[in-house]
């Protein structure tokens, strides 16, 4: 069994609806929740959109490999209705779902990087995790992520 940190977004639709479901598929296919943060309201980070996202974040247990959980999340995203661009920006999204940590596993390939290489830059990220994981530690940074909420917020 692997411990694994997950980020949540979404900014259109019935926001609260698409978290719940998310969360529902998720302990169906990918494991045991261990714990979900609360919702949190944020700005669009990175692009410019009217409609602003809530972000949570959760701790999951899953028999899965990380591309196991990678495709079941892009499952649960497509199924949801999520649609992608492939213009390289950012866009308003139904639901997203981000591996952030996988154990301390450290891996970069096309398809997955863990962490996700972005998640210490983000508050949006970052807050919902220090809720529920402030003393998990980022395996490249050998910080907190209570450290590196901290050094950001
Ligand atoms: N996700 C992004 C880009 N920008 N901004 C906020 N506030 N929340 C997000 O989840 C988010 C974002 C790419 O996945
Ligand atoms: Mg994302
Ligand atoms: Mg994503």
């Amino acid at each position: 069994m692997a411990t694994v940190y997950l980020g949540l977004g979404t900014n259109i639709g019935d926001r609260r609806t698409n978290i719940t479901t998310a969360v529902a598929l998720l302990s169906e296919r990918a494991g045991t929740i261990l714990a979900l943060s609360g919702l949190y309201e944020t700005e669009p980070w990175g692009f410019v959109s009217e409609n602003p996202f809530l972000n949570a974040a959760l701790i999951l247990e899953t028999p899965l490999s990380p591309l196991e959980l990678l495709d079941t999340a892009q499952q649960i995203e497509k199924e949801m209705g999520r649609t992608r661009e492939s213009d390289g920006r950012y866009h308003d999204r139904l639901i997203d779902l981000d591996l952030l940590m996988y154990d301390d596993m450290v891996i970069e390939t096309p398809a997955l990087t863990l962490p996700h290489p972005l998640m210490h830059q983000r508050i949006f990220v970052l807050a919902p995790l220090a809720e529920i994981a402030p003393a998990a530690t980022h395996p490249l940074l050998g910080k907190t992520i209570g450290e590196l909420y901290g050094s950001i917020s």
